[in-house]
């Protein structure tokens, strides 16, 4: 009995040491993450939405209205040719006959000198959003794509986003809504 209750005290006191360590290590971790939030301190240069649908029936490339006014590209000042985070978000849907249809965003960034650059991985074929092969335009979701973009000297730059439907056939559709478009100091 008196083996079996110091046993209990040593497993108590195990599990406590285990705990606080626990604890401890918890602490240092939540301390960590707090001073790198405050080092971090992500200010905001730039940003746009869109609260209007537009929807697409052809497979065509084309600059998507970026703001309320329906400006398809925005003028954008960097001070400095620090690294700057571009987040596209928007709601999608694609009506679609087959399912490999899908609505491919391209965000794109223009220097000073007319030097178009396309953000990856939005460069690359991303699908934003696909068709199910159902024929509806329905199955909204609000997705997103971002990138980075150093420039090369500071000054007034553009940024734009181009979209297309791939893999087009005639009736099917996209629909783009409820944009909103960051980019960081
Ligand atoms: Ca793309
Ligand atoms: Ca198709």
């Amino acid at each position: 009995m008196v083996r079996q209750g110091c046993a209990n005290v040593k497993s108590i006191i195990k599990e406590g040491i285990i705990m606080k360590r626990y604890q401890s290590m918890f602490k240092t971790v939540v301390g960590i993450f707090l001073v790198m939030l405050s080092c971090s301190s992500m200010a905001i240069n730039f940003s746009t939405s869109r609260v209007t649908a537009n929807t697409y029936s052809d497979g065509l490339a084309r600059y998507l209205p970026i703001d309320n006014a329906g400006n398809t590209m925005r003028w954008v000042h960097f001070n400095s040719t620090a690294m700057r985070a571009v987040f596209y978000n928007a709601e999608c849907s694609v009506k679609s006959s087959d399912t490999n249809t899908y609505y491919d965003i391209n965000i794109q960034i223009i220097s000073p000198a007319g030097a178009v650059s396309t953000l990856a991985p939005s460069s690359s074929d991303n699908a934003f959003c696909s068709g199910k092969g159902d024929n509806l335009l329905r199955k909204w979701s609000s997705n997103a794509t971002n990138g980075t973009y150093k420039p090369s000297v500071a000054g007034w730059h553009r940024v734009r986003i181009r979209g297309q439907l791939m893999g087009f056939n005639p009736g099917e559709r996209a629909r783009i809504d409820d944009i909103s478009l960051i980019i960081t100091d």
